[in-house]
């Protein structure tokens, strides 16, 4: 940033400087050796193929066939889709395009949910950016792409060593035509605590920038009070307030009156006042049942003015019914994701509604030829994230009993094998619906479904019955997050805490009963600014000042990461997870018109002091690299 300062100067740039210091003195001249990027690159692969990727069990690398990237000439132009209908006419013009359209309108999860879902958030930037212009091109007549939020933002930087903001940067400039969609989860932002009101102000407002069009709020416990920030923040830089309720229980099941038609009704009214755009409804574990979706549909048009936005999750199997009913009921956009990144925990296929609708009244507008090329592109894709598929093979009723979140369904499988549960999967999903009920029968979507899976895996681990925690929990150390909960860290659910359990956990700790980030004090961020920056050494971006706000240490880690080995994104992912194989040579663009040519030759033996040499030709130069064989 100096050299940039003083080569950007006016008087530097007229040639009126003075520089006898500089020329008088030659040891300015002497730099300590940098490691260069091809250096770092080569560390990291040589990393990956001596001790595997983390997370992933070590196999020699597969053959992937190259994905099938459709073939779009470069010179078509992307069709207008609904980001200029934004743009040129703000959210109500938007809103009032909405209403017009008898079709059903389309939003595609493929680049976040749905990897989310099926494949722990694990999707690369590069496989994103691979196929984002033909996405722009082809599939121009969604109505958007949900790309950012969620579990990306941190995944991102934890494991993938990328930067979320240049996810969204990249994608921005290679699909200018369709409205881009994140995942907010109020007041928690893309984290899983409650953050001070200033920064959920500055995150939306950065994100805005960065190119998200539609924020989908939501909050962990339906608590309005606790999304008012975030709404009021997205109506300020004119983007869409997309305010969700999220869905649990069953509107028909007498048996459970706090989550009664009336209830969504009452929330939904709550949410148009708040300043709502579009009302989401966000059934995260797929609960919502066909003909539940019709009746809460019909209601909800009648109860409020706001175009209806549906995503479901297709565990259960029920998917697509419920999608077809709500449409029925008149449903205005739909959530669905490309057919080979469809069902299950994930959403039903787009590929299936556009045929389902196909000369139907609400015909979706989209071409179906289309929309299957850019699904054989993600059919090749995701066998590169083999390693992290849930291994749920068919869907599952038994969400019915559970009501896990599609999103959390595999995470927390893992939680168990961590804590060495594996055998007792069964247990952990039967106590998990034990645990909602002794929390009064809360929502259950991140970060609340986190901490009903907490509490569950802690029960089943030291054997205890819910009688047990009555009896004994005076005695008993709760999960972090149980405690956190109950203090009112997350907010109130609704009908309140249950009294008994609540004095249990927190013997004698005062609950609040405001709104968390009125209690929180605001960040200070240039005091943060001047911290991070001398932890990391350098400069940092008002981004990235973000990451480290909601991410201390994940950011800190990935910066370092950066430092060791350069920015990993440039690989493939093959070559990312499983580095190369002896004698084979890839290309890697480390920045526009800049390509090294890498080959690895061969992997040394085991020296003293536990090295290996790594053998590579670098652009056709021999490379040696040390790696420590950590196995
Ligand atoms: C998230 O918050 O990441 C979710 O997907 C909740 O459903
Ligand atoms: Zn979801």
């Amino acid at each position: 940033p100096f050299l940039e300062n003083v080569v950007s100067h006016p008087d530097f740039r007229s040639g009126q400087y003075d520089t006898s210091f500089i020329d008088t003195k030659p040891e300015l001249f002497v730099f300590p050796p940098k490691r260069d990027r091809g250096t770092k690159l080569l560390t990291y692969i040589g990393n990956v193929v001596v001790n595997g990727f983390p997370g992933l069990k070590k196999e020699k690398k597969p053959t992937f066939p190259p994905p099938r990237v459709p073939k779009v000439p470069y010179d078509t132009p992307y069709p207008e889709g609904t980001k200029q209908i934004l743009d040129r006419e703000g959210p109500e013009g938007l809103v009032r395009w909405i209403r017009d359209q008898k079709r059903v309108l389309v939003t595609d999860t493929t680049f976040r949910d749905a990897h989310q879902s099926l494949l722990a958030t694990r999707v690369r930037t590069y496989d994103l950016v691979r196929i984002a212009e033909a996405t722009g091109k082809l599939a121009a007549g969604l109505f958007s792409l949900e790309m950012w939020g969620g579990a990306t933002f941190d995944v991102a930087m934890r494991f993938l060593k990328e930067c979320p903001w240049e996810r969204l940067e990249k994608l921005r400039a290679k699909i200018p035509n369709i409205l881009f969609q994140m995942l907010l989860r109020g007041a928690n932002a893309v984290g899983y605590a409650n953050y001070p009101d200033n920064v959920i102000r500055a995150f939306v407002k950065e994100a805005a920038r960065a190119g998200i069009d539609v924020f989908r709020i939501f909050d962990s416990l339906n608590w309005v009070d606790n999304m008012r920030v975030a709404i009021e923040a997205v109506r300020e830089e004119g983007k869409v307030a997309e305010a969700a309720i999220c869905y649990t229980g069953d509107i028909h099941d007498p048996s459970r009156p706090k989550y009664s038609l009336q209830y969504y009704v009452e929330l939904a009214k709550e949410l148009e006042k708040a300043g709502a755009h579009i009302l989401a409804i966000k059934d995260m574990a797929g609960l919502l049942k066909p003909y539940a979706a019709y009746d809460l549909i019909r209601a909800l048009k009648d109860a409020v003015d706001l175009p209806i936005h549906l995503h479901t999750h297709d565990t259960s199997g029920n998917g697509m019914a419920t999608l077809l009913k709500a449409i029925e009921a008149g449903v205005d956009i739909v959530d669905c994701a490309t057919s080979a990144l469809s069902g299950l925990t994930s959403q039903p296929s787009l590929n299936a509604l556009v045929y389902a609708l196909q000369r139907h009244e609400r015909d979706t507008g989209l071409d179906p030829d289309a929309l299957q090329k850019l699904d054989h592109y993600w059919e090749d894709v995701r066998k590169y994230y083999k390693g992290f598929e849930s291994g749920l093979l068919a869907p599952s009723a038994e969400v019915y009993r559970h009501e896990m979140p599609g999103g959390q369904y595999s995470n927390l499988q893992q939680q168990a094998k961590a804590v060495g549960l594996d055998d007792r999967w069964d247990e952990v999903k039967e106590m998990y619906a034990v645990v909602n009920r002794m929390f009064g029968d809360i929502v259950k979507v991140t970060p609340s479904s986190k901490v009903v899976g907490d509490m569950a895996l802690f029960m089943v681990q030291n054997n205890l019955t819910e009688e047990d925690v009555y009896e004994k929990g005076h005695a008993l150390s709760f999960p972090d997050s149980v405690v956190q909960f109950f203090q009112g860290y997350l907010g109130q659910p609704p009908g309140g805490f249950p009294p008994k359990l609540q004095e249990i956990v927190l013997k004698g700790r005062e609950p609040i009963t405001c709104r968390p980030g009125e209690l929180l004090e605001p960040v200070d961020f240039d005091a943060l600014r001047l911290e991070v920056e001398s932890k990391v050494g350098r400069t940092v971006t008002n981004r990235e000042l973000l990451s480290y706000v909601l991410y201390p240490q994940v950011f800190l880690d990935y910066a370092q990461h950066v430092q060791t080995y350069g920015d990993v994104s440039v690989l493939d992912t093959p070559t990312f997870f499983y580095g190369l194989r002896p004698g084979e040579e890839i290309a890697v663009e480390i920045e526009r018109g800049k390509t090294l040519i890498i080959k690895l030759l061969s992997v040394g033996e085991l020296q003293q002091g536990g090295l290996r040499t790594v053998y590579f030709e670098l652009n056709g130069q021999p490379r040696e690299i040390l790696i420590r064989d950590e196995s």
